[in-house]
């Protein structure tokens, strides 16, 4: 899954793809690459970002759908008008950072539609969630977070195998936290649906490569991430350097047989 974000600010590729044409370029860039679907973002989640309206959000988004039209695009977005709107304008799959909890009326939307929906692990809310993260158990919590919001979609109508899983490497975690979660990914694997793991070019990386003020990371420390989550069952990698992920992810497919 490749990475569009259509935001001034976002920390990985904030202001490059705010203009319709340079964000349209990348994205047939990555299918030629190899993606298999481009994530478009209208809203940054960073750690202390603090949101914008539906209308800004779709007035960013809207004019590369449309230019997209026909190839496979998911929407990241939390609000039901948008992913209407994007989901009208051919968007497959609804990536929900909040898992449901931030729109109320969103579940209606995605299960309407019929379409793929990932539901994420967020502690807390992108202004604050990386000032003290706490967890008991980190892998325990985020499992039970993720089966009672599967459950919840389910609940609500979505298909269950229309749904993916996210741990939220990043969303009010340490580094010890996110490492953890990796390292028992096949714990969370075990709830039976497809995961999705989000690395790519994250501080958790920057710092474990030696800067402890990191805010991003670099490609190849992301490639690096990606091939030991695959090796642990994620099964999509939501990344932003589409060419050297697909290049390393098939020698590992090839490795693994
Ligand atoms: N990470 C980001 C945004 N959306 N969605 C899922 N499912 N998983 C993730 O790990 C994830 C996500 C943050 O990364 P990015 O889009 O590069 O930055 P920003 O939120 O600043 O736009």
């Amino acid at each position: 899954m490749g990475v569009i974000n259509v935001t001034p600010d976002s920390f990985s590729d904030g202001g490059v793809h705010l203009r319709t044409e340079a964000a349209v370029t990348s994205a047939w860039g990555m299918f030629d690459c190899g993606a298999a679907i481009v994530d478009i973002g209208g809203e940054s989640t960073r750690p202390g970002s603090g949101g914008v309206t539906a209308e800004e959000e779709l007035e960013r988004i809207e004019p590369v759908l449309l230019d997209l039209s026909g190839a496979p695009v998911s929407v990241d977005t939390s609000k039901a008008a948008v992913a209407r709107r994007a989901i009208e304008l051919g968007a497959e799959l609804v990536n929900d950072v909040t898992a449901l909890r931030g729109d109320s009326e969103l579940a209606g939307v995605v299960a309407d539609a019929g379409c793929y929906l990932c539901l994420m692990h967020m502690q807390g809310e992108p202004r604050t969630m990386q000032v003290n993260p706490v967890y008991d158990d980190v892998v325990s919590d985020v499992k039970r977070f993720l089966e009672q919001r599967l459950a919840f979609a389910v609940a609500e109508g979505v298909r269950e195998e229309l749904i993916c899983l996210d741990p939220g490497i990043g969303f009010g975690k340490t580094v010890a936290h996110n490492l953890e979660l990796l390292r028992r990914l096949d714990e969370l694997a075990a709830i039976g649906r497809p995961l999705l793991i989000g690395i790519s070019r994250k501080s958790t990386l920057g710092k474990l490569t030696g800067d402890p003020d990191a805010k991003t990371g670099s490609a190849a420390a992301s490639v690096g991430g990606a091939v030991a989550a695959f090796d642990r069952g994620a099964t999509i990698l939501r990344v932003h350097d589409v060419r050297e992920h697909v290049e390393a992810l098939t020698v590992a497919k090839a490795v693994a047989g």
